[in-house]
């Protein structure tokens, strides 16, 4: 099995490869051939070819970003080898390039947590009250990104007292985040009552810059209310010390997600072409423990340590 790999830029991104890494082991009758592509597309093109070369089995891609990816899928299809999507999704003029996909729902994940802000302030008696938000992206062109700017910006556009002061690219990075969060700090750090953070290792950056900057983090008026996605056990246990208010669930466990679907091809049978994953979300306190959007509910579960010790991540 050939897997490129984004890189190693976030902790989500570091648990997403140590569950491919021990799912894939010689233990279980595996040859893993793994790719760290640094963030940049031209390498994931060159590691496809590579597997190609080398006439893997199964090409598994975790897409650095969602375009660019029909030449070198075609490539691998007339060599007829199956690729699977995780993660992030590709933007291909034709399904069949790919064999299947596994992944989240990032708009559900935007849409959760900007739904959750709105109960929030309500809740604070700052449902009517002018409110300025930063959104600090992840990587432009990224599914997460593309998904959670999408759940933040329909949420502000349908507050007319909701203004966004800033919308950024972190990369995903905490080294990044910080140096994005320090310059628009620089612009309008009095005005600023909610940073919406893409991950979580931009919101590690964030809060530090904000905290440099002489201002405090939490969830009460006169305070820097800061969101973010991934739960990774630092950003939970960032949650539970309430300096991220809520912490909105991406899964990255998907070794076994993707060993089903090979396994499932390797006896013949038919794999699903998109599966998402169930994500939850959790907030520092209980001021707001469910969310509804499009119908369905979710809980929305404040954060304690024996949630975050008893995680696989
Ligand atoms: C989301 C994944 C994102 C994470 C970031 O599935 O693509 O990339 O949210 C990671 O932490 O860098």
């Amino acid at each position: 099995v050939g897997f490129s790999q984004v890189g190693a830029e976030s902790d989500w991104r570091t648990a997403n490869t140590e569950s491919m890494k021990s799912t894939f082991s010689e233990d279980n009758g595996y040859e893993l051939i793994f790719d760290d592509a640094q963030q940049k597309q031209e390498n994931q093109l060159t590691a496809i070819r590579n597997f190609i070369q080398q006439e893997v089995d199964y090409i598994v891609l975790a897409p650095v970003t969602e375009t660019g990816w029909d030449t070198v899928l075609q490539e691998a299809k007339d060599a007829g080898i199956p690729v699977i999507i995780v993660d992030r999704m590709v933007d291909v003029s034709d399904d069949s390039l790919y064999t299947a996909w596994v992944g989240s729902n990032f708009k559900l994940e935007g849409q959760k947590a900007m739904a959750w802000l709105d109960a929030y302030l309500e809740a604070k008696g700052r449902g009517d009250e002018e409110i300025n938000l930063v959104d600090i992206q992840g990587t432009i062109g990224a599914s997460a990104q593309i998904g959670r700017t999408e759940g933040f910006d329909e949420a502000v556009e349908a507050h007319d007292n909701w203004t966004t002061l800033a919308q950024q690219s972190g990369e995903f990075t905490q080294a990044k985040g910080q140096e994005v969060m320090e310059s628009i700090l620089k612009q309008s750090g009095d005005d600023i009552d909610v940073v919406y953070c893409e991950n979580d290792n931009e919101a590690f950056g964030a809060i530090d810059a904000i905290k440099a900057a002489g201002y405090e983090v939490g969830g009460e008026e006169g305070q820097i209310l800061v969101m973010s996605f991934d739960t990774t056990n630092a950003g939970l246990t960032q949650t539970l010390s309430g300096e991220i208010t809520c912490d909105t669930e991406c899964n990255p466990l998907h070794g076994p997600r993707v060993e089903e679907i090979i396994q499932k091809l390797e006896a013949g049978e038919d794999v699903d072409k998109q599966a998402f994953v169930d994500e939850v979300a959790f907030a520092s306190d209980d001021t707001v423990t469910k969310v509804t959007i499009d119908g369905t509910d979710y809980d929305i579960t404040p954060i304690t340590q024996e949630i975050i010790d008893g995680r696989a991540y």
